[in-house]
């Protein structure tokens, strides 16, 4: 019997891919069949699969061409597949052409012609291609845009600019809009980042005209302002989405379900440090300042572990001279029946920007800058017990929280990657802030 094995995505199954398999099939007798898992095509990069294993598992049993279908779970996971089902052939498509040569030290290895004019990115694309445009003018932008090249199934394609910068003005195929409402005739959803005072009117707009909203968080100052929004977007039907790309790290996310396994035992205590020194070129733009630049990313991991449902909080502002609603630095600690966490955010003073989650086993140090991070590491009283994590995390997060974006709008995804009674919390902090309820100034 001669036993042939190929891999491949597979995402929304085309005529492409059958011949290969059929193809690969008259090889030999047998065939295996390597689907890649979810986590492993996020890994290598693939970040625009949109169909789940399962549904490609299904789609490739339901052709009746493998003999076996198995997981690609890991890189070099296919030199143990040949060694363990002594494979005689591997094959895969002409446009991996000398990639997997190294195979012929365990089995034959030959490449197949690949088919023209078909791929699962181009169904990708045909299938809904989403027309995004921005609203802003922070440097920020470029490279928004730049890592929106690497997501299927959407283009920013339009800017309005409230400031004075001319982000984005060299790229031929953004088109600038002087009219927000004109902007919003000619897109399918929109990414606000402006500024948090203008958010609600430039967010209430866009619902109102059917379009979906992914907004620098946090989406207001005011919280009645924030639940009108929210009852705003159900009524429409549009998606309204907390832009905060930690959410979207996978480092990130396995740290929460590493937390919730309780790895470290009962958290007790959560420390979180934003800062960066931002000056601001264009003096006429409004400021972004700390409560808001930082407070949601340094909220979001206390209230996503610990909740919202804190006894009181206790926070600390250093204001600047001339401006009384631009805090230089906030410090807040909330207090909890069985726990305590504190943030410090700070866009005009600079510290250690890392996390530390306590636990009654051990804790989790993330390194500066946590909130872009692809590495933590669980500690323990006997260091030979630490354990350290790393997952890739391209682009800080940027192109996964699009892909989050896409697929809500696509498939009417619910999921929410920040629970609404998570964004209401930050808004109801930021709000006491500019309300000036319960804070201490140092003046
Ligand atoms: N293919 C083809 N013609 C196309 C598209 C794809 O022959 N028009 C082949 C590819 O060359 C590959 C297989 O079909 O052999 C699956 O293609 P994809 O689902 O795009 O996945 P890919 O990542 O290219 O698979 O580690 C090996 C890779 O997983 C190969």
């Amino acid at each position: 019997m001669i036993k042939v094995i190929t891999y491949g995505t597979f995402d929304y199954l085309h005529y492409g891919h059958i011949r290969l398999l059929e193809r690969a099939k008259a090889l030999g007798d047998y065939l295996i069949v390597g689907i890649t898992s979810d986590d492993y095509e996020r890994k290598r990069g693939k970040i625009n699969v949109n169909q789940s294993l399962m549904e490609r598992v299904e789609a490739i049993k339901r052709l009746g061409i493998a003999d076996k279908i198995i997981v690609e779970e890991y890189e070099g996971q296919k030199i143990d597949d040949i060694k363990r089902y002594e494979v005689n052939i591997f094959t895969v498509g002409s446009d991996w052409v000398g990639y997997f040569d190294y195979l012929s030290e365990y089995c034959e290895v030959k490449y197949l012609e690949r088919t023209e004019g078909i791929s699962s990115s181009d169904i990708r694309t045909k299938k809904r291609n989403l027309h995004v445009g921005i609203v802003g003018s922070d440097p920020y932008l470029e490279k928004f845009y730049s890592e929106s090249q690497y997501v299927n199934g959407l283009v920013i394609d339009a800017i309005y600019r409230d400031g004075q910068s001319n982000c984005l003005e060299e790229q031929e195929d953004i088109r600038t809009f002087a009219d927000y409402d004109e902007l919003l005739d000619n897109v399918d959803a929109v990414y606000v980042h402006s500024y948090p005072e203008a958010h609600y009117e430039l967010v209430k707009s866009a619902l109102l005209k059917g379009k979906h909203v992914l907004c620098e968080a946090p989406i207001t100052i005011n919280k009645e302002e924030y639940h009108d929004l929210k009852q705003t977007s159900e009524r429409m039907g549009c998606i309204l989405m907390d832009s905060i790309r930690t959410a979207f790290s996978t480092a990130y996310e396995r740290l929460l379900l590493l937390l919730k396994s309780g790895i470290i035992g009962d958290v007790k205590f959560v420390d979180v440090t934003c800062t960066s020194l931002r000056n601001y070129e264009n003096k006429g733009d409004k400021k972004w300042n700390s409560i808001c630049a930082w407070g949601p990313n340094a909220m979001l991991p206390i209230f996503q572990i610990l909740g919202t449902d804190y006894i009181y909080k206790n926070a600390i502002c250093k204001v600047s001279d001339d401006d009384e609603l631009y805090d230089l630095f906030t410090k807040i600690d909330f207090v909890y029946s069985d726990a305590v966490a504190s943030i410090k955010v700070g866009q005009g003073v600079k510290a250690e920007g890392a996390m530390i989650i306590s636990g009654t086993k051990g804790y989790i140090y993330v390194p500066a800058p946590w909130w872009k991070t692809d590495y933590f590491e669980v500690r323990f009283e006997n260091p030979e017990n630490n354990r350290r994590y790393f997952y890739q995390l391209e682009g800080e997060g940027i192109r996964y929280e699009l892909v989050a974006f896409r697929n809500a709008i696509i498939f009417n995804k619910k999921y929410d990657y920040i629970a609404p009674s998570i964004s209401s919390e930050f808004i109801s902090v930021i709000q006491d802030f500019y309300e000036k309820n319960n804070i201490y100034y140092i003046v």
